[in-house]
């Protein structure tokens, strides 16, 4: 600790006050090179915590098995420490911040004992960007560091740009394993228990503290925590958003271009989406981001958005040359995958991948696996972890510090029935209204009582607000009140999976999806045409472009139906829903929602 001494004094009290509470044997400050990145990884395949790939199938890539009990975010165990309950609201789990800093102090006191501290100085955001913020994470995970620098941008340069007084976030994480002398580490270290994991957010002190999981969301720092529940408390003091959106650029065949952010719930293809590649000639899809969107108003006026993150941390089941061919390559090279099986000839491969399944391969928990076998070969919720600038249709300034200026948001969920394909909204506060009612189905079996029931997940944000859910609708609300309305984006409702009474999807999805998105643009642009019903403003038959496209007019009617009786039902679902916010339901919402009822009677 002796050599510590940077010129940011903050800072370097931080360390050696953690450095003192989780006494690691030593502790080293990242620089964020491509060499330590390489030795990091050295280190962790002789220590068997990585498997590296065959170099002639996946150059540069590696494989890692988390343990069993390790494997997703837990929001059971996810905490929004604010001051009050209140604060925190009725969807966050609270715990007051005093109480629960003795509580994790207790388990970080030791916990990085016979290991090495990490401290990962990182931006999210271009460096520099006025859209961008600063972080540093503490960490007794190398595979923590190693994935950081692949999502954010990581090292020296962040400190340089900190200078002796830079704003930054702390984070702290520890896997919760200290080492007794002279005992061996396992390959994926992680607290025992699950009531001894801690995902914990103190929204006032901007500070992040969590302890127990080495996986995903839960300890890379930068992601859900920082750039979406610290971010948007931030947002809502700095007057800004931080969003769980993606951001796509769309180029039609004149050579204009929009640029769209999009919020959906998980399973919904958002990955999918910011990669697509439109059937419709002459269109072109191209990426800035596929899961989180910074907005700060422009000089103009306008919502300009950064994507705050580097790389990609996507669902490796499902993905496939077929649902996603941009992710497929983005991933043939210099690529962390979690929890995937492992082929006899060093590649990788998982349910959904689009090729047959091998005759033998190592699973998940690196077991012997065969196709009978009656398991899967890669967990569910398994990851790839890849940089972003080797996205084959990454946008050329998706690192632009000023941003891209947004035009649409897209908001959108996995129902079968009564939400249409796509629905613009009448106004702002409308738009707000859609972006507060949007949800998916229950479908999981974990759910069963509820199987059907729609789980309401405002702007795909119930996991991540950081603050009170009434609030955030509020702040939205305020953004519009307080800028020239006319240069906000417009906001749409879409649906990709509506059922027929076979229960089939009537959507064909993926690339078609750009017709879509083509009369987006269009009403954008001011060329589209739409009809005004109860429920927004929704292409006719007719205006959106089906050329070449098998469906019948019947399908598309009923994609473009306002099915009354069903949205009756929907508002009184809504009413429940909205009960949840109590007196901090914004007046403007009850007002849009009984707006629709009298519309729809
Ligand atoms: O399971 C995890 O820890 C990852 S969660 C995640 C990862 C990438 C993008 N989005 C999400 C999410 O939960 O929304
Ligand atoms: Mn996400």
């Amino acid at each position: 600790m002796a050599e510590l001494n940077l010129k940011h004094k903050e800072l370097d009290a931080w360390i050696k006050e953690i450095a003192g509470m989780c006494k690691p044997e030593s502790v080293y400050i990242c620089d964020g090179s491509q060499h330590e990145y390489d030795r990091f990884m050295w280190e962790m395949v002789e220590s068997g915590a990585a498997v590296p790939l065959n170099p002639e199938k996946r150059p540069g890539c590696y494989l890692f098995r988390s343990h069993p009990s390790d494997v997703a975010r837990v929001e059971n165990r996810t905490f929004i420490a604010s001051k009050t309950k209140e604060e925190a609201g009725p969807t966050n789990n609270w715990i007051d911040p005093d109480e629960l800093k003795t509580t994790m102090k207790n388990l970080y006191n030791g916990c990085m004992k016979g290991r090495i501290m990490y401290v990962i100085p990182f931006s999210m955001g271009p460096i520099g960007s006025p859209i961008s913020k600063i972080g540093v994470e503490i960490t007794d995970s190398p595979y923590v560091v190693v994935n950081m620098r692949i999502m954010t941008r990581i090292g020296t340069k962040v400190i340089d740009e900190l200078g002796e007084n830079g704003e930054f976030v702390k984070c702290l994480h520890s896997v919760g394993k200290p080492l007794a002398p002279g005992e061996k580490d396992v390959s994926w270290p992680c607290a025992p228990s699950i009531d001894q994991k801690y995902i914990s957010q103190f929204p006032e002190e901007r500070m992040i503290w969590s302890y127990g999981s080495g996986y995903g969301g839960n300890a890379l720092l930068g992601k859900k925590c920082f750039a979406l529940r610290i971010a948007a408390v931030q947002a809502r003091d700095e007057g800004w958003l931080a969003e769980h959106m993606l951001i796509l650029k769309l180029t039609g065949p004149d050579g204009n271009f929009k640029y769209v952010c999009g919020a959906f719930p998980s399973a919904c293809g958002k990955t999918n989406l910011a990669m697509m590649e439109p059937t419709i000639p002459g269109w072109k899809v191209e990426t800035v981001g596929d899961d989180i969107s910074w907005m700060k108003f422009g000089k103009d006026g306008r919502l300009y958005a950064i994507n705050p993150e580097a790389g990609f941390f996507g669902v490796a089941p499902g993905t496939s040359m077929q649902s996603n061919p941009n992710a497929m390559k983005t991933i043939q090279k210099n690529t962390i995958f979690t929890n995937v099986g492992l082929t006899d000839d060093g590649d990788v491969w998982w349910e959904g991948i689009g090729t047959p399944a091998p005759d033998h391969l190592i699973d998940w928990e690196g077991n012997d696996w065969t196709p009978d076998c009656g398991r899967n070969a890669a967990h569910p919720n398994a990851r790839f972890t890849a940089p972003a600038y080797q996205c084959p249709v990454i946008a050329p300034e998706w690192e632009d510090p000023a941003g891209v200026p947004v035009s649409a948001i897209l908001v959108g969920g996995r129902r079968k029935t009564t939400i249409p394909l796509v629905n613009g909204s009448l106004n702002w506060n409308h738009g707000i209204f859609l972006g507060s009612i949007m949800g998916s189905e229950i479908t999981t079996a974990a759910i069963t009582d509820n199987v059907g029931q729609v789980r309401r997940d405002p702007f795909a944000m119930l996991p991540f607000m950081g603050y009170h859910a009434g609030d955030y609708l509020q702040h939205w609300l305020n953004i519009g009140k307080k800028s020239d309305m006319s240069k906000l984006p417009r906001i749409y409702y879409v649906n990709w999976f509506r059922k027929n009474a076979e229960g089939k999807f009537i959507w064909p999805g993926y690339g078609e999806n750009s017709r879509v998105l083509k009369w987006i643009v269009e009403r954008i642009s001011g060329t589209g045409s739409a009809v005004t019903t109860p429920i927004g403003n929704m292409p006719g038959i007719g205006d959106i472009d089906i050329s070449g496209l098998d469906i019948s007019e019947s399908d598309m009617a009923e994609l473009l139906k306002v099915d009354k009786e069903a949205w009756l039902l929907e508002i009184e679902s809504i009413k429940e829903n909205y009960k949840t916010y109590g007196d901090k339901l914004p007046k403007e919402l009850a007002e849009e929602l009984a707006k629709l009822e009298i519309a729809l009677k």
